[in-house]
């Protein structure tokens, strides 16, 4: 075995291995830092690198390539002759820089490798929930993190999420669980982990520029399945996660267990008219539901969606596989609050319902929002990253009072538009500076709505054209809502 292959532990000898770091982002910086401390001989490369992180780099002694040093294939990179690339998971499989480690046989991680190895530096090391699917994602792993919590774990959210898991494995209280959201990034350099329990939510387009094509983000999502000890949690109205379970290797004795906006069959847990239901994890599950939660608690946590119930139940799931009591449940959904920008009441004036879902970036996220109101004043477009629009134009048409398109992409918009909703007024923003965005969308949306209508920014489409990030655009969405009641 190769001496990478052989460090499995915190306290191993990690001293003086050669490690190239990739992308100096939240990731590139958490494992930077860790493989200091561990003692590693580091270079980092990145296109892109803020002066404060090169900084605290500096001061660490780690050495580093950056801006167009750092593009295509450094030459500093194969003078060093890494013996492990840690790549963060923005970068693409075909980057330069990784075909080249895989040719030499490098072996290629992300930070979520590196952490399964580190996770005994703190006591016993934390069970880990892994979260992976297009949408739904972070609301679960939060959810699930607040009702384990509740139940007096000592749990934590991690990952995807924004806080890099790094960061809780070497935080010095340590954890009994770490919640861990995935993306479809993060899973396709993926090595081998072993999940208390797992779940892909749903699978629908996103992301296929980066992929290179919808089986290879299938395929990816799917291998948060693998190894699984006790709860593979799949969604009943998704037939795609339920077949990755099947299509997964894992531990003997790991069970499936479904989750469903509808009732729940035995090993499920769903809905059975306004009560959140459990026929999984109790005894009498074959005659017999526990009850865990009514729709009246789900509201405490805000505007109740399928999107929501499905988001609940599957947090539901993941944690009740550690056999966390129906009360738990119930006091842990009680307690949560949605983020910011998910499907948020920014503003209401004069019968008008202003909705921040910024975080709709993707088709399939905005089609939450949208089967969620009757009739709508439609906020879209930005990055399409490479998913077709129409069939979401084509299935919500009738629900469109007038639509706003945004984004750089406007013209795809646009055509899907034409092509999908010929009858629904549009509006095209055209102004080249971004700050005039949000207050042309508001007086646009003013134009059209009418008393009883929300104007729903969902954009299913990212950011970064026109706005720092998904928060950024919510925010100012909010703002000009509120400046154009006054
Ligand atoms: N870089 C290169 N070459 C490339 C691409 C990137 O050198 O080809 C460098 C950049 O110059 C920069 C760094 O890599 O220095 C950025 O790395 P990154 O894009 O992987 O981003 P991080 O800051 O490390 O954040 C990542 C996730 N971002 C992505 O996967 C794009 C964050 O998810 C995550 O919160 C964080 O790790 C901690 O785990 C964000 C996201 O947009 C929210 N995720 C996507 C999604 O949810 O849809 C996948």
């Amino acid at each position: 075995m190769t001496r990478v292959g052989e460090l499995n532990s915190w306290h191993g000898d990690w001293r003086g291995l050669k490690v190239a770091v990739l992308g100096l982002g939240v990731t590139g910086f958490s494992v930077a830092d860790t493989l200091a401390e561990l003692g590693c001989d580091l270079v980092v490369f990145a296109e892109r690198a803020d002066a404060e992180q090169l900084d605290i780099l500096d001061v660490l002694e780690v050495r580093h390539v950056t801006g167009s040093a750092a593009a295509g294939l450094p030459s500093e990179l194969v003078d060093f002759a890494p013996e492990l690339l840690v790549t963060s998971p923005g970068v693409p499989p075909d980057s330069e820089i990784i075909a080249w480690a895989k040719g030499q046989g490098i072996p290629v991680w992300v930070d979520i490798d590196l952490a399964w190895r580190l996770r005994d530096k703190v006591g016993e090391p934390a069970e880990w929930v892994c979260v992976t699917g297009t949408n739904g994602k972070t609301t679960t792993v939060q959810l699930t993190t607040s009702i384990l919590r509740e139940a007096g774990l000592r749990a934590e959210s991690c990952g995807n999420i924004g806080t890099p898991i790094l960061d809780c494995i070497r935080a010095p209280e340590g954890f009994d669980v770490l919640v861990v959201e995935l993306s479809s990034f993060q899973l396709h350099y993926l090595g081998e982990i072993w999940p208390y329990a797992s779940a892909v939510l749903n699978i629908d387009h996103d992301h296929l520029d980066w992929h290179g094509g919808f089986e290879a983000y299938r395929l990816a999502k799917g291998k948060v399945y693998q190894n699984t000890k006790v709860a593979c949690v799949y969604n009943v109205g998704d037939t795609q996660t339920e077949q990755l379970v099947a299509d997964a290797e894992v531990v003997e004795g790991a069970r499936a267990i479904g989750f469903t906006v509808g009732a729940p069959s035995l090993s499920q847990l769903g809905f059975v008219s306004d009560i959140l239901c459990d026929r999984a994890f109790i005894e009498e599950r074959r005659d017999q539901a526990q009850e865990l939660a009514t729709l009246d608690d789900i509201a405490q946590i805000g505007v109740i969606t399928p999107h929501l119930l499905s988001n609940v139940a599957a947090a539901s799931a993941l944690a009740r596989s550690f056999g966390i009591p129906a009360d738990s449940v119930r006091s842990g959904i009680r307690n949560f609050r949605l983020d910011r920008h998910r499907i948020e009441v920014v503003f209401e004036h004069n019968d008008v319902t202003w909705i921040d879902d910024s975080k709709a970036t993707n088709p399939h996220a905005a089609a939450a929002s949208l089967a969620s109101f009757e009739s709508i004043v439609w906020v879209v477009g930005g990055l399409l990253k490479g998913v077709d629009v129409a069939p979401l134009v084509a299935k919500y048409a009738h629900r469109l009072r007038g639509v706003i398109v945004i984004g750089k992409e406007r013209e795809l918009v646009l055509d899907a538009l034409r092509a999908e909703a010929p009858n629904v007024p549009v509006i095209e923003i055209t102004t080249e500076h971004n700050d005039e965005v949000m207050p042309q969308v508001a007086s646009g949306a003013l134009a059209f709505a009418q008393a009883g209508d929300v104007v729903l920014l969902a954009p299913a489409a990212a950011s970064m054209d026109q706005f720092k990030d998904y928060a950024d655009r919510g925010f100012k969405f909010a703002e000009a809502a509120k400046a154009s009641g006054e």
